[in-house]
């Protein structure tokens, strides 16, 4: 087989870059691993940036975001039994839309589905060669059959985990990790929401997010430790922690229901530098993993694979190759603002094991500072909504 651009993943960077290049006219294959319900099966993220929102439109697929999803003008940010809401659209003139992951993943699949771009799914045993030829491919296995994917670019979105990343020799990449001593345990259940907007919850007993994906499923976490499993965790031990950590009114007022997906999630800050190596380009977890506390993991997603299409887009027009050179400053100059905040926002609100009692002290100041200051709520406003893409 033959491409213009292959695509290692079907996730969000995956699917989204797929659909960018098909309406710029480029071709690609996608190989995905998996199959589209397991892809599908996955709960993760659920807020998304306006910037997130517009790749969507540009990619042809925020008709079903645009009649099903929430609009959420700001945050509440909650610690000792006091609450603070973050206005984003007095502060900073944005909001934020509240669409799950998965739903963008499925509308993703069914745009490609419609316009017949080829995925093959199930995809074993990828191997990228020659990346550094002008004529690079990838080796798979498909129904037991060994395939080849001739291509001019290579586009590694196949996540944290995936091959492209580690196709690549060590030397040739910098990477910078940090990894925390506590994961989040996450529930979804299908009862209605007892909070219009997100609580993000700092107490004694660890941190507690209080999110939805509708007006009748709830998303909500609680921090855990990194050896707990979620076989420690009935529901019920779930509720009546998240209960004691969310606030009392919240806990008095909201509705609990059976877990319909359990996961606990480990939190890790990584970015490797730089995004590409010949004519391979990383987007996505391939090349960054945030912590989920600010929400910015699909959002980085998105604008690393919108920079991409607007690189190879420029590329296939006759630009210069430069167009492509400028491909992995650019993503990372918005990655690494992404990083800051989210360890920001992580080290703001969680109580970390062992920690020294100043650092203690220093987040309550920090926090104090950011319920009386204008200013300090404004800094958090501006990131959360998204940077300028
Ligand atoms: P993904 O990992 O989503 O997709 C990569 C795809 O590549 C997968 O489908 C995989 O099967 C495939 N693949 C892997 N190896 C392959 C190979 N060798 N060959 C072919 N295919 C291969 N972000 C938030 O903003 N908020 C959250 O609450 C949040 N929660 C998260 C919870 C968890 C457990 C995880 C892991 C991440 C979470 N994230 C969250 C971040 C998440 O949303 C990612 O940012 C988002 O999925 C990134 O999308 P992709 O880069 O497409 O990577
Ligand atoms: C979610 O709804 O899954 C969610 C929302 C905001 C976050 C993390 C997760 O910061």
């Amino acid at each position: 087989m033959r491409t213009q651009v292959a695509i290692i993943g079907a996730g969000p960077a995956g699917l989204l870059l797929g659909q960018l290049l098909y309406e710029a006219g480029i071709e690609a294959v996608i190989l995905e691993r998996r199959t589209p319900d397991h892809v599908l099966g996955r709960i993760r993220a659920g807020v998304l940036e306006q910037g997130t929102v517009d790749i969507l439109d540009l990619a042809g697929v925020g008709e079903r975001l645009h009649s099903e999803a929430l609009i959420h003008g700001g945050v509440e940010i909650g610690t000792g039994g006091r609450r603070h809401r973050i206005a984003f659209k007095d502060l900073v003139g944005k909001v934020v839309t509240v669409y799950g992951q998965t739903e963008v993943t499925r509308d993703l699949m069914d745009a490609r589905a419609a316009c017949g771009a080829p995925s093959i799914y199930e995809a074993e045993s990828v191997e990228l060669h020659d990346l550094t030829s002008a004529r690079p491919w990838v080796r798979f296995v498909h129904q037991g059959i060994e395939q080849r994917l001739d291509c001019d670019f290579i586009a590694g979105c196949d996540g944290y985990h995936g091959v492209s990343r580690r196709s690549i020799p060590a030397e040739a990449l910098s990477a910078f990790e940090r990894v925390y001593p506590f994961g989040w345990l996450g529930v979804l259940a299908d009862v209605p929401p007892a909070w219009d907007e997100l609580i993000y919850a700092d107490s004694e007993r660890g941190f507690a997010l209080a999110s939805m994906r509708s007006e009748k499923r709830i998303r909500c976490y609680v921090q855990c430790s990194l050896d707990d499993k979620v076989e420690h965790w009935s529901d019920a031990r779930f509720w009546e922690e998240f209960k004691r950590r969310v606030g009392e009114d919240v806990a008095a007022r909201m509705t609990v229901g059976p877990s319909i997906e359990k996961s606990i999630a480990p939190l890790r800050s990584f970015v490797v530098e730089p995004m590409r190596y010949g004519q391979l380009f990383l987007a996505g977890d391939a090349a960054h993993i945030v912590p989920p506390t600010g929400a910015k993991g699909l959002n980085l997603a998105a604008s690393d694979v919108f920079y991409l299409h607007e690189a190879l887009a420029g590329y296939y027009r006759g630009k210069p190759r430069e167009v492509l050179d400028q491909y992995s400053g650019r993503a990372l100059r918005r990655v690494w603002q992404a990083v800051r905040f989210s360890w920001w926002m992580t080290s703001l609100l969680h109580r970390f094991p062992g920690e020294d009692p100043f650092f203690g002290r220093i987040r309550g100041s920090e926090l104090q500072y950011l319920f009386q200051s204008e200013s300090s709520q404004k800094a958090l406003a501006e990131n959360y909504v998204g940077l300028p893409l």
